[in-house]
């Protein structure tokens, strides 16, 4: 029998002792997030999570995400051991982009700029010109807009599409989803509003048009956690993992957060509204891999240097 608290108690001193701080994302299970803020970490998007982690002076950043998160720590901070619970956390996004068949693609293309979503590999950060997350897209490409720049985007097909739809740019998009929004179902979303008359929907951009065209406001995972406390509804149908609803609820606990319905939502579902990658990420793993300085990320100085450009244009836009 695993004794979760004991492993909670064992973490916080193994932070301690290691002078290392938890960086969790919002779709990490509770147990975790419930750790990193009371241990003085942070419970973040990508984008947050990439700043806390450069501007910390820990030693060690504990990555609680998937693979590219803790990549995008190495890459921006050497100098620091960066350890995540498992290795084996990765992405469907990440998975959908090879570095080969994408470096190929840009070649066909070169008189277009190379923006590539955070949820990519060092290599394929390496080829191009821009990074950015779901919560600074849109900004960075109409800024891309006014210089005349023509985009290829990659790898989420439908961020991709709601970016150009949004900003009218000229972008030629990967075919990448994300496992977990593309099952999203707009059908669904209007049943459940039918119940729930006065509910907001909120809707994360990795999700099909379908159902971004169903909502009230669409956003990255921060941005829904924002619009969740400032807007009057009781009742939000939230399309994006269910995670966030661990900080949705303690900052509004007497609002009601519904996840959205997917086509398979019910028994056997492996990844309905639920990362199957970031549930990887346990308490026991999370102590192991502080106590046995285990689940390293290393990048290749060649790779680290050239994914940098990229990614430091983005920490440096619109600071
Ligand atoms: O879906 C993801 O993995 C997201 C939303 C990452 C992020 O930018 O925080
Ligand atoms: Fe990747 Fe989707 Fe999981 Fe985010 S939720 S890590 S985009 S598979």
């Amino acid at each position: 029998v695993v004794d979760n608290e004991q492993i909670r108690q064992e973490i916080k001193q193994l932070l301690k002792q290691k002078n290392a701080v938890l960086v969790a994302h919002y779709y990490t299970d509770d147990a975790i997030q419930e750790l990193a803020e009371e241990t003085g970490g942070v419970i973040a998007d990508s984008l947050e999570m990439a700043r806390f982690g450069a501007n910390h002076e820990a030693q060690t950043l504990v990555v609680a995400g998937v693979k590219f998160m803790g990549e995008t720590a190495k890459i921006l901070s050497p100098e620091k051991t960066i350890l995540m619970p498992t290795l084996e956390a990765t992405c469907s996004l990440d998975i959908g982009c090879p570095i080969d068949e994408f470096s190929a693609f840009c070649d066909q293309h070169p008189d277009r700029t190379v923006v590539v979503y955070a949820n990519t590999s060092a290599a394929v950060k390496a080829r191009a010109d821009w990074v950015v997350t779901s919560s600074i897209a849109l900004d960075v490409v109409n800024h891309l807009v006014d210089q005349g720049e023509k985009i290829i985007w990659a790898p989420d097909q439908h961020l991709g599409g709601y970016i150009q739809r949004e900003t009218g740019a000229d972008m030629i998009l990967w075919d990448g989803a994300c496992i977990v929004h593309e099952e999203f179902k707009a059908k669904g979303i209007l049943d459940l509003k039918a119940i729930y008359p006065d509910a907001a929907v909120l809707v994360h951009p990795e999700s099909p048009e379908s159902v971004v065209e169903v909502a009230d406001v669409v956003g990255s995972t921060s941005q829904l956690l924002k619009a969740s406390k400032s807007m009057p509804n009781s009742t939000y149908i939230v399309a994006t993992d269910r995670g966030i609803f661990y900080k949705m609820k303690q900052a509004s606990p007497d609002k009601r957060f519904v996840e959205a319905p997917t086509a398979g939502s019910g028994a056997n579902c492996r990844s309905c509204a639920h990362c199957p990658w970031m549930a990887l990420n346990s308490l026991e793993l999370l102590r192991n891999s502080l106590r046995d300085t285990s689940g390293q990320i290393e990048v290749s100085d060649v790779l680290r240097e050239k994914a940098l450009i990229p990614l430091q244009r983005m920490l440096n836009f619109n600071k």
